[in-house]
């Protein structure tokens, strides 16, 4: 997978493409990058990239010119690619879309900076605008880098076999377990003692019960779609009526 980033400031890249998981993708050439720099497209002497809004107000508009220009250039390089922009007002990425992008060969990404883009840039490029939450970043990059990664650990290859993304669909939609390694008692907090016992099965339920607790106490929207099975209702109901929560 190859991904074409257009961007004000390149150089804030460097360390989430060259890290960890998406360092290694590149490194054995499951995962490539070009970087755009948006003001080389600028054609004006003082290669101008943003403007006053048309109708007034507070800051600065993304030129269409110079990004209709790297973009050319970028889906040049990168023919038929799907074309996304970052922006606060772009669907919440997900998971699923996520996965559905890891099977793309290439993608193109736009990082917004100022209050925004001209609008028609995003029309002649059909541009679909992605968010990643709902708190306001200074610009579109580190939107960039976190679709990036979510994106980049799933083209097949990316994860190493102990990490792999296939125990993902396993917590079926919940929050995850506690998790816990040696040593078994840190200054007095002990490590629950049904983890050392050696029984899987009492492992296995102890994990589902606290991954239950967890998802209700901090996101109980997630029990709506969950996979849930007829125990896990069960336990469920016990932690309402038993004030657990
Ligand atoms: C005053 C209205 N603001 C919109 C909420 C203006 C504004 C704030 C921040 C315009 C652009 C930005 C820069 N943010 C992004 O480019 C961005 C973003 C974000 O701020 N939050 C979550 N996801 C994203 S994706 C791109």
């Amino acid at each position: 997978m190859k991904f074409h980033i257009l961007t004000l400031f390149p150089e804030m890249f460097a360390g989430p493409l060259s890290t960890s998981i998406i360092g290694r993708g590149v490194e054995s050439g499951l995962l490539g990058f070009e970087l755009y720099n948006i003001r080389d497209y600028a054609l004006d002497r003082h290669r101008t990239v943003d403007d006053a809004p048309y109708g007034g107000g507070a800051g600065m508009v993304m030129k269409v010119e110079p990004l209709t220009a790297c973009l050319e250039e970028a889906t040049r390089n990168a023919p038929g690619a799907r074309v996304l922009l970052a922006s606060p007002r772009g669907t919440p990425l997900t998971q699923k879309m996520a996965a559905e992008l890891a099977t793309e060969r290439e993608i193109v990404v736009v990082c917004g900076r100022y209050e925004g883009i001209d609008e028609r840039v995003r029309e002649l490029f059909s541009a679909v605008e992605f968010s990643i939450g709902d708190y306001v970043l200074t610009g579109g990059e580190l939107a960039a880098m976190v679709l990036v990664d979510a994106v980049g650990r799933l083209v097949p290859g990316v994860l190493g076999s102990s990490e792999s993304a296939e125990d993902e669909s396993f917590s079926a939609g919940l929050l995850e377990y506690p998790h816990y390694t040696r040593p078994p008692e840190f200054r007095g907090l002990k490590v629950p003692e049904v983890l050392l016992s050696g029984n899987h099965k009492e492992i296995a339920r102890w994990r589902r019960t606290q991954a239950l607790l967890k998802t209700s106490r901090i996101r109980p929207s997630l029990l709506e779609t969950a996979d849930l099975t007829g125990e896990d209702l069960r336990v469920l109901q016990e932690l309402e009526q038993g004030g657990a929560r």
